[in-house]
């Protein structure tokens, strides 16, 4: 057993109920930072979700859902491996796609390894080339994580091996459903093996570093991205405006919170809100049911659809939404 513990000569001994820095972990151990990159839409949060064993980010079936580097945190005995899950690389067309791939090679020029995601179900395009080729460059071992393999036969799967087998000099590849759950312990197990010794780099509780105000806000656009099509997804960009307390009748108090959601333009408000309001607050029952099993605790959720004109492509509203 290694152990860690702060120098006591820094603490006054009266001070030790403060400390709960306290960690060991067996000999052997290893941590490590793991990017997953792959093109929009490859299954990227699904299976970084399925290896945290906790909705750590959300998903869709629009591409470019995720729009920062989010961490997640596996815990296991003989280990620890901190996932970055990354925006989908692409061509980008505005301000924030730009900004988007930028998050991405940052990510790359930082971590001990690297899972590229392709999905099984379709052929490997010139994204898929492209997000390889800047994987390889990081000079890391590069893991090849065939994504929905739920989602083809047996026989195309075997194709799609030999063809992304074609593709570079992997440390691995491993075909992987984040869905069913399929192969995602061996996926730990082999990123695992291509990590070096190391103390833990995270506490053992800690599952992500997002903070409650910014998965709040990110369930609120998981819900809005439901059932939307075209250019509307990427219009939509939510923020947490104001958090507080209040007093419950009966005891104990309520959380309530004020988010605005933006969209580029008025006529993207309206399909946001629905008929008579109906969208929009299915789109908050929703969020807030999500909110409360994350916070474990009741909230009241007021949600305001605003106009934001153009603001992908506006690099003084792209910085008020944090980007
Ligand atoms: N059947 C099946 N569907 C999957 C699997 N993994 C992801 N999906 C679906 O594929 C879509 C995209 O999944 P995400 O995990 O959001 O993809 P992503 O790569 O993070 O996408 P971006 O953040 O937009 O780049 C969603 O509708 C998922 O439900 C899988 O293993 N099996
Ligand atoms: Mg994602």
């Amino acid at each position: 057993m290694s152990e860690f513990f702060p120098d006591e000569s820094q603490f006054d001994p009266a001070d030790n109920a403060e400390i709960d820095l306290v960690q060991t972990w067996p000999d052997g151990f290893r941590a490590g930072f793991v990017a997953i990159v792959g093109r929009p839409n490859a299954g990227k949060s699904t299976l970084t979700n399925a290896m945290v064993g906790q909705k750590v980010a959300i998903m869709s079936d629009r591409p470019e859902t995720t729009r920062r580097a989010i961490r997640g945190v596996v815990h296991r005995e003989d280990g620890q491996i901190v996932l970055v899950d990354t925006p989908g690389l692409h061509r980008p067309r505005t301000l924030l796609g730009e900004r988007l791939n930028e998050m991405v090679n940052e990510t790359l020029a930082d971590v001990d390894l690297v899972v590229v995601c392709l999905p099984a179900d379709e052929k490997i395009g010139p994204g898929d080339r492209f997000v390889t080729e800047r994987a390889f460059e990081t000079n890391r071992p590069v893991i090849a994580a065939i994504t929905k393999r739920d989602r083809v036969d047996r026989g195309t799967l075997t194709e799609k091996l030999i063809a992304v087998d074609q593709m570079g000099e992997w440390a691995a590849i491993i075909p992987t459903s984040g869905t069913r759950g399929t192969q995602v312990d061996d996926l730990v197990t082999l990123l695992l093996e291509h990590l070096s010794e190391s103390p833990p780099l995270y506490p053992a509780s800690a599952v992500s570093d997002e903070s409650d105000e910014a998965m709040i806000a990110e369930y609120v656009r998981e819900a809005a991205l439901e059932g939307v099509r075209d250019e509307l997804p990427h219009s939509i960009a939510v923020v947490v405006e104001e958090m507080n307390e209040k007093p419950r009748k009966g005891g104990g108090t309520t959380l309530f919170i004020y988010a605005s959601m933006y969209v580029e333009r008025e006529s993207q408000k309206s399909i946001v809100i629905g008929r008579r309001g109906e969208r929009l607050r299915r789109i908050g029952s929703e969020a807030r049911a999500q909110i409360e099993e994350r916070l474990g605790r009741p909230v009241y959720l007021d949600l305001h659809v605003k106009v934001a004109k153009d603001w992908q492509r506006d690099p003084k509203k792209l910085g008020r939404l944090g980007f």
